[in-house]
């Protein structure tokens, strides 16, 4: 029989971390299916994505572990799927560790170790530095040093 491994995540920004734990995924079963949340979701989960949905869940289908995506729209939707798809294990990134139990009526629930050292979100708060107004209170920092310099000189 098929061992089918399920899975959801946003995959904004996509890097190692991502990449690692859809290979351990695909590792657990036959094959994997990823739910990649849409933007209208992540709006209801508080994110903002700066990948569109469109693109994110193109570079997850393009992943060699993977072998569907298909769109995440509801919380409630997991449920649904594992009938769907005839899940046998659902896992998921220990930042998700116990949320996900009540699943276990129906399938093995797995939560994996995480990358260490890598974050959409630490990725997004380097990126933030570069925007516009801080460049400019950079600008204005640096123009104020060179003036002292002058007057010093
Ligand atoms: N991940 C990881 N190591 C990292 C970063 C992320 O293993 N350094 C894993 C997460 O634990 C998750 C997957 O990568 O299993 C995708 O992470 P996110 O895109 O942050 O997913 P999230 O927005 O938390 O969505 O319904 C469940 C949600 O859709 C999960």
């Amino acid at each position: 029989m098929t061992k089918t491994v399920l899975t959801y995540g946003t995959f904004d920004l996509f890097h190692i971390g991502h990449l690692n734990v859809l290979k351990r995924l695909r590792a657990l079963g036959d094959r994997l299916i990823v739910g990649v949340s849409t933007d209208e979701f992540n709006a209801v989960k508080g994110k903002r994505p700066i990948v569109p949905f469109e693109q994110r869940i193109e570079i997850v289908r393009s992943i060699k572990y993977v072998d569907m995506a298909i769109p995440e729209e509801r919380w409630a939707q997991k449920r649904e799927d594992i009938e769907k798809f005839d899940v046998q294990i659902f896992g998921i990134g220990e930042d998700w560790k116990g949320k996900f139990d009540e699943l276990e009526d129906k399938v093995e629930v797995v939560y994996l170790p995480r990358t260490s050292g890598i974050s959409t979100t630490e990725m997004k708060r380097v990126l933030s530095a570069f925007d516009e107004r801080h460049v400019e209170e950079l600008k204005r920092t640096l123009d104020s040093l060179s003036q002292i310099v002058k007057e010093l000189s």
